[in-house]
C-alpha cells in the first residue's frame, strides 16, 4: 500500500515537472560564476540577479552559482579557466580581458569617453556589441557589459596634480596599454592582481593605485591611500563572460535564455552602480580622504597623447565609432 502511494506520488511529481517544465535540482546543469568583488558590490549583485533570471527563464534547467570575493581566483586566473572550459562564467574588467582578446584593449586608452552617457551610447551601439561578439574567436561568449564608472588615482603620498605622480610606484591592471599609460603619466607601473593592492599599499611596495570610487572604498584602499585625484582617465566597462566550450554544450533554447538573462540584468546593475558610486564617495570623504577634482584635463591628455596616437592605427575604426557615439542623443 505504502509502496503504491509512493509510486503514485512520484508519478504525480514527474507529471507536474513535465507540465510546468521544471526539472529536478539533480538534473539541472550547474554552472559556476567567478566574481572578485564581495557580496553587496554592484557587479556581484548583478551576477546574483543574472543567476536568478537564468533559473527563472530556463525553469530550473540551468542553475548559476555565484562565487564572490575571489573565491575561485583573481581575474587573470579565472579568465584562463573560462577560456579553457574549466569554469563557466566570470565577471571581470575589460582590461585583463584585453590580454586574451585585443578588441577590448581600446577601453584601456585614456580619456576616450567624456562621460557615462557617451560610454553607454557606444557600448549599446553596433560597434560596442561587435566587440563583445568578437570574443567568440578567443573562445569566450561576451554576454553583456556592466558599468565600472571612471577610474582615478589614489596615493599614500600627497598627490594633488599630474606633476605629483612623477616617480611614484602605481599599481596597474595586468594589461600592456594600462602599463604604458601609467608610464606616460611619469609614474612607474607595478602590475598586480587587485587582491594584492591593499597589502602592497600597507607595506609600501606601491605608493598608489587607480580605480573607481566603489573599489577604492570597498577594498579598503582609502584607509591607506587617502589622496584621491579625480581625473577620470579610464572608463573600463565590466564584462560578463561565458566559456564558449561550455556554452556550445548547452541546448540552443537555453543558450538564448542565458543571453537574454544577461541583457536583462544590465539595467539593474547600472542603477546599483549609480547609487554605490555616490555612497562610496560619501564614505571615503567622511573618513578623511583628500579629494582633488581636476578641472583642466589638458596637461593630462597631452601626457598620454603619444600613447593614444600610437594605438590609433590599430583601433582606428573603433575610435571613430567612439567619437561618433559622443553625438548620439
Ligand atoms: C575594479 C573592477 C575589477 C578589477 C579591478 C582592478 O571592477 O573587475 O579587477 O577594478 O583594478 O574596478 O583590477
Amino acid at each position: 500500500m505504502k509502496k503504491c502511494l509512493f509510486l503514485s506520488l512520484a508519478a504525480m511529481f514527474a507529471a507536474s515537472c513535465l507540465f510546468t517544465g521544471q526539472v529536478k535540482a539533480a538534473d539541472a546543469v550547474v554552472l559556476k560564476l567567478a566574481e572578485i568583488h564581495p557580496k553587496g558590490y554592484p557587479t556581484e549583485m548583478a551576477d546574483e540577479y543574472f543567476a536568478e533570471l537564468v533559473g527563472k527563464y530556463t525553469q530550473g534547467r540551468v542553475k548559476v552559482e555565484v562565487y564572490p570575493g575571489a573565491a575561485l581566483g583573481q581575474e587573470k586566473a579565472v579568465i584562463e579557466q573560462v577560456q579553457l572550459g574549466a569554469l563557466a562564467f566570470c565577471r571581470v574588467s575589460s582590461a585583463p580581458m584585453a590580454e586574451f582578446n585585443k578588441g577590448l584593449g581600446v577601453f584601456s586608452l585614456p580619456y576616450i569617453f567624456d562621460n557615462t552617457k557617451h560610454m553607454w551610447n557606444f557600448l549599446n551601439g553596433a560597434d560596442g556589441q561587435a566587440l563583445l561578439a568578437g570574443l567568440e574567436k578567443s573562445k569566450f561568449i561576451g554576454l553583456c557589459y556592466y558599468d565600472g564608472g571612471a577610474r582615478n588615482f589614489y596615493t599614500s603620498k600627497p598627490v594633488k596634480g599630474i606633476n605629483d605622480l612623477k616617480g611614484l610606484k602605481i599599481r596597474v591592471q595586468q594589461n600592456k596599454i594600462n602599463m604604458e599609460m601609467i608610464k606616460a603619466f611619469g609614474a612607474s607601473a607595478t602590475p598586480m592582481d587587485m587582491g594584492q593592492v591593499l597589502s602592497s599599499l600597507q607595506t609600501g611596495v606601491i605608493d598608489g593605485a587607480e580605480n573607481n570610487w566603489p573599489s577604492y572604498e570597498s577594498a579598503n584602499h582609502y584607509t591607506v591611500a587617502k589622496y584621491y585625484l579625480v581625473d577620470q582617465h579610464l572608463r573600463l566597462p565590466e564584462v560578463l563572460i561565458m566559456s564558449k566550450t561550455i556554452f556550445d554544450k548547452i541546448a540552443k533554447k537555453d543558450q538564448d535564455l542565458i543571453r537574454k538573462a544577461a541583457k536583462d540584468s544590465v539595467t539593474k546593475q547600472r542603477e546599483l552602480w549609480e547609487k554605490k558610486e555616490k555612497d562610496s564617495e560619501a564614505i571615503v570623504r567622511k573618513a578623511g580622504s583628500i579629494v582633488t577634482v581636476v578641472t583642466d584635463l589638458k596637461p593630462y591628455q597631452k601626457a598620454v597623447k603619444p600613447l593614444v596616437d600610437q594605438y590609433s592605427k590599430e583601433y582606428g575604426d573603433v575610435l571613430k565609432a567612439i567619437d561618433k557615439a559622443r553625438k548620439v542623443k
